[in-house]
């Protein structure tokens, strides 16, 4: 082999399209197989914190990040339309922005890098040995292999690799729509529109909205229900008349929801008995999907994404099996940890009494993936 390493890559989400992107400007030469016709993110809002951030910045598109989102005053809780904490967490990196825009930056970055990226490719499976088997295709070698190929890895799943999933008895359905705040304004003068607003309800039943503002022009909001609510966790339209009986003041955002086609989705959190197998490592959902109550589970996909592409690069290729083993004993924990303080919020509804992001729960927010000396305390 030339002395050019070669990668291939699952999936082009945010974690495949990382480690392409990082891969790639190390002077690794990447292939990205997508098994979409085209190169999309369907999703709605996501909230990125200080760890996701320093991959943007380090791939050297955090100034475009910076002109698409923003960052709101404060991160609002309100119980029964109460407000129980307004947090604008000192010291912590946060924006806001929309899932569409994030995945079109990571594209650009990965092209601009000199990823190959091959739309309509599926890949039904890899090797340990570093081989990639796409449909109707031969097995293409590689120096490392990445599943970043999504809950439903089929990188994973060929490789044998067991895992746990839990599925929480809530559900979300998420939609971006246009701001209306001044019609917003209008109804709650006194409310801070601009906010994160997390609106929990939980009698006389379960509704909440998490309201967030993504630019000046978009809103990310998302509908949490129970699964066994009919009514509440109906789509593909919402049903209007429960969700405004609950949260009335937010009817004109409500109303445009209803104009598009949502997916209720139920919280999952996957944990494997290990995220590398020879020349493959797992990453994002593939390995570690998670509740979202701490909006971390994109952040995580970015920031292991990136700790794979500098530990495979470091690595001599001889050994990079064991670099491998070596890069999950020292991130994993990290993610762990985050996915447990998730489920265990998502499972207690705990994020309806606010005051979240304070003390071990800001350890991922604050964790930094392109400090070369992050794990030397330990
Ligand atoms: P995916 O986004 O699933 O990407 C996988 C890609 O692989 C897709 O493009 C898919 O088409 C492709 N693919 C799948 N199978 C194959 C195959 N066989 N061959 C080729 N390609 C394939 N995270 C945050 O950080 N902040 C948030 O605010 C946040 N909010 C969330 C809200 C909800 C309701 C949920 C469910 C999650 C949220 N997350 C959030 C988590 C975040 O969305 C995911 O963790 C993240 O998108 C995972 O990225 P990924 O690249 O691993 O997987
Ligand atoms: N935070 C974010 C989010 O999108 C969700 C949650 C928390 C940014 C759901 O989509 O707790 O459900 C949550």
């Amino acid at each position: 082999m030339s002395s050019t390493r070669h990668a291939e890559i699952a999936g082009a989400g945010f974690a495949g399209l990382t480690v392409a992107t990082a891969l790639a400007q190390r002077g690794w030469s990447v292939r990205l197989h997508e098994k979409g016709t085209e190169l999309r993110e369907q999703g709605a809002g996501i909230v990125l914190f200080g760890n996701s951030l320093k991959v943007l910045e380090s791939l050297g598109v955090i100034d475009e990040i910076n002109e698409g989102s923003m960052t709101p005053p404060f991160y609002e809780t309100r119980m029964q339309n109460v407000i129980v904490s307004d947090e604008d967490m000192p010291g912590v990196w946060w924006r806001t922005l929309t899932r569409p825009f994030l995945h079109k930056v990571l594209s650009e970055a990965a092209r601009h890098a000199g990823v190959e990226i091959a739309t309509g490719s599926e890949v039904i499976g890899a090797t340990e040995s570093g081989t990639l088997r796409v449909r109707g295709g031969e097995e293409l070698e590689a120096d490392l292999v990445v599943g970043a190929d999504g809950v439903a890895s089929a990188v994973r799943d060929s490789l044998g690799i067991r895992y746990d999933r839990w599925n929480a008895k809530d559900g979300i359905t998420r939609f971006l729509v246009p701001r209306r705040k001044e019609d917003l304004q209008r109804i709650e003068p006194d409310t801070e529109w601009d906010n994160v607003i997390d609106f929990w309800n939980l009698e006389p039943r379960v509704l909440r909205v998490l309201y967030t503002p993504a630019n000046a022009r978009e809103l990310y909001i998302a509908l949490m229900a129970p699964s066994d609510d009919k009514e509440g966790s109906a789509t593909p339209t919402i049903n209007l008349d429960v969700w405004t009986s609950i949260h009335p003041q937010l009817r004109p955002v409500l109303e445009e929801a209803t104009k598009i086609d949502g997916k209720y989705f139920r919280y999952q959190t996957n944990r494997l008995e290990q995220w590398t197998k020879g020349r493959v490592a797992l990453i994002g959902d593939a390995a570690h999907a998670m509740a979202p109550a701490l909006a971390q589970g994109g952040g995580c996909a970015m920031m292991n994404a990136f700790t794979l592409a500098t530990a495979a690069t470091a690595a001599d290729p001889a050994d990079l099996p064991d670099a491998l083993v070596e890069w999950e004993r020292l991130e994993r924990p990290f993610t762990e940890r985050c996915q447990d303080r998730s489920q265990e919020y998502a499972s207690t509804r705990g994020m309806s009494q606010g005051g979240q992001f304070v003390g071990d729960n800001l350890e991922t927010a604050l964790y930094d993936p392109t400090d070369p000396n992050r794990h030397l305390a330990q």
